[in-house]
């Protein structure tokens, strides 16, 4: 299996996050990608190629034309108010308010955001702008008839939506390379999101689309970031009615009740003869996770992956969170080595 790496995702170093009513450095972080990596060369997973350019076109295919332009001077605009610190936003648009784009880089920060875990920083531009040249790269693979590759893309994406940043995500990897997939001729893609959190802005992306299915498995919003997304009753619109799978489960589920509903998903994913499956891949399922609650293991991982082999498509990783940084390379390489075990 080649992983698709670049170390221009390090450009992207937060300093902060507010959690719990503090500033506490970023729980995504560079060394997150470096031990996946590491991982990857320890075990022989495969080949590790970099990025091909493809610049920025097929980001604003799924992408706002003018959120992709305030992420790109954002830094420059926020050092001439404030000086060469993170930029955080601290205001949001309440309902009530009016949607307007606010000259202030603070107002344009919170515009385009939607919470306050989410720093950018000097080098987030060319970060996200690799990040996304790394699943366009696997994406390609793919169409060129690869089985798999895996796209070690940093920071994560699946929370960002077509105009908003927030959950230390800023362009929508799996959401890029999807469209790519659709865009290169495939019918119907699907996205399999089994990262810990919802998947709210890739789900918003394809939400009334009927050529990409959404599947998430995720904390349940009532008790979970992000929220106010993820519920099982969206279920798509549109074009896309019946194309959205959320399934939401309880703080401190296990590897059975999980797994049961991965099953399900997989089950759906199959009666909607999907032509490429692109996988958001997050390990903040696993118990160590230091801002999550289920209880998957390591030894669950590579089930996993074998499981996903099992639907017998075309298959690109796309790398999601995972905090736990001692154990997310072992976790996110053993769902990898499944896969290829069972392929
Ligand atoms: C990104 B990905 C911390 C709350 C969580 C945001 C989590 C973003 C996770 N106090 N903050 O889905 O792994
Ligand atoms: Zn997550």
């Amino acid at each position: 299996m080649i992983t698709i790496y670049s170390d221009a995702h390090a450009l992207h170093d937060g300093k902060a996050e507010l959690h719990d009513g503090k500033l506490v450095s970023s729980f995504e972080m560079p060394r997150r990608a470096e031990l996946v990596l590491a991982r990857v060369q320890e075990v022989g997973l495969g080949p590790v190629s970099p990025p091909k350019i493809f610049g920025l076109d097929p980001v604003r295919r799924v992408h706002a034309p003018d959120y992709v332009a305030f992420l790109e001077t954002a830094w420059d605009e926020w050092v001439a108010e404030h000086g060469e610190y993170d930029a955080l936003p601290f205001t949001w648009i309440g309902p009530g308010m009016r949607r307007v784009v606010p000259d202030h880089i603070d107002g344009k920060l919170g515009y385009y955001s939607f919470d306050a875990g989410t720093p950018i920083t000097a080098g987030t531009f060319r970060a996200i702008r690799s990040a996304a040249d790394v699943a366009l790269t696997g994406a390609e693979l793919i169409v060129r008839g690869e089985r798999v590759a895996f796209a070690l893309t940093r920071p994560p994406g699946h929370h960002a939506h077509r105009a908003c940043y927030g959950g230390y995500c800023f362009f929508n990897n799996a959401a890029v390379a999807a469209q790519a997939l659709r865009d290169a001729g495939a019918d119907r893609v699907a996205v399999l999101d089994i990262d810990y959190h919802h998947g709210n802005g890739t789900q918003d992306i394809f939400y009334s689309r009927g050529d990409v299915l959404f599947a998430s498995l995720h904390a349940d919003p009532v008790q979970e970031y992000p929220y106010y997304l993820g519920f099982s009753d969206e279920t798509g619109e549109g074009a896309g009615e019946g194309t959205n799978v959320n399934y939401p489960l309880p703080f401190g589920t296990g590897f059975d009740v999980w797994h049961a509903a991965l099953r399900h998903a997989l089950a759906r994913i199959a009666t909607f003869r999907a032509d490429a499956l692109v996988v958001s891949l997050g390990v903040d399922t696993y118990k160590g996770d230091p801002i999550s609650r289920f209880r998957l293991d390591t030894a669950d991982y590579p089930v996993i992956g074998a499981a996903l082999a099992g639907a017998g498509l075309p298959t690109l990783f796309v790398m999601e969170g995972g905090y736990a940084v001692e154990a997310i390379g072992v976790n996110a390489v053993g769902v990898l080595q499944g896969f290829a075990d069972a392929a």
